[in-house]
């Protein structure tokens, strides 16, 4: 390969290496807990990863399954293990948020139909930034702890 052959491959590589670039935040293994026919709330789990070099924000949380969808984390309260709402969710640069049972959570409230194994849930998680990050959450079953 010469040397000019080289350097347009190089050029060529470019765009992909940008796009990659603007994705520096991201969403990794994001699931949906089912549901039982009763419940009208549901939970989402994920990792949104941070690597920018700046401190980032969740403005807002929405999704079409459900009426609205809040940032929550479990608290001990008066010895009591209940849950709250974070609003703001803060983020710092090069660090992750982990959602997990028992830990943060994306609340749904009013869920439109039971959340079922083998469906999926779209979220868009809204930045302070002015970013939305959309993903896809697989409904996982409901694991026992
Ligand atoms: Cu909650």
């Amino acid at each position: 390969m010469s040397k000019s052959r080289i350097w347009l491959v190089a050029l060529a590589m470019l765009p992909a290496l940008c796009f990659a670039d603007t994705g520096k935040i991201s969403i990794k293994n994001p699931w949906a807990r089912e549901t039982l026919p009763a419940t009208t709330t549901g939970v989402i789990y994920l990792t949104l990863e941070n690597h920018s070099e700046q401190a980032i924000a969740i403005e807002a949380v929405s999704t079409p399954v459900a009426k609205k969808a809040e940032v929550h984390k479990h608290a001990m309260v008066n010895g009591m293990m209940s849950m709250e709402k974070v609003d703001h969710l803060q983020i710092a640069a090069g660090t992750s948020a982990i959602f997990k049972p028992g830990s943060l959570h994306l609340m749904l409230f009013d869920i439109k139909q039971p959340l079922k194994v083998g469906q999926s849930v779209s979220v868009a998680i809204q930045l302070d930034n002015g970013q939305t990050l959309s993903f896809d959450a697989p409904v996982k079953p409901i694991v026992k702890r």
